[in-house]
């Protein structure tokens, strides 16, 4: 087995599920470990001394750690091939970013407290738009993801977002 996943003991760690999927997709063997998240209690000491910071995901690839998820599938890509597009890809790449934007849209309108009630309508306003992004983004392909297919993330949605 080449390659071990550190993840989280209850799995909604969303950056362990994504190397995890991808993992499953590319049907690469693998064997998990189950590590302790800190809000649940005490860090396993030996993951610990694999990973100082305690963050999950990580993976042993061939007796190497590799932490974060990005890089990550950039090093599972560089053994074990692409799954379709790469995280790399040039087409992919502004997918990725209207992820994160919609991550951090959701975030500041959900989980942060705004200083004024102006600024939770800013809020507001700007997770609705960056939604309508992504529902057009959505609709350019007759595949429910990004991608023509699931995968990393889809070439037509490259002229929309640019
Ligand atoms: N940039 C990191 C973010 C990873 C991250 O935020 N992981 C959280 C869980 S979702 C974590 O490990 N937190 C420490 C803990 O809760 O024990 C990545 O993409 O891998």
């Amino acid at each position: 087995m080449r390659v071990t996943l550190y993840r989280d003991n209850h799995a909604w760690c969303p950056y362990c599920q994504k190397v995890w999927l991808w993992l499953e997709e590319k049907q690469i063997p693998y064997r998990i470990e189950k590590v302790t998240m800190f809000c649940y209690g005490e860090k396993e000491s030996s993951y610990k001394r694999k990973v100082p910071s305690g963050m999950l995901p990580a993976i042993e690839l061939d007796g190497r750690i590799i932490k974060e998820s990005d890089d990550i599938l950039i090093a599972l890509e560089k053994v074990f091939a692409p799954l379709s597009q790469g995280i790399e890809d040039p087409t992919v790449i502004p997918l990725r970013q209207l992820e994160r934007l919609l991550f951090r849209a959701w975030c500041a309108w959900l989980c942060s407290r705004a200083a004024s009630s102006q600024q939770e309508q800013r809020n507001r306003e700007q997770f609705i738009g960056v939604v309508a992004q992504v529902e057009s983004v959505l609709g350019c392909t007759p595949s429910p993801y990004f991608l023509d297919s699931f995968g990393i993330l889809t070439q037509k949605d490259l002229e929309t977002l640019t």
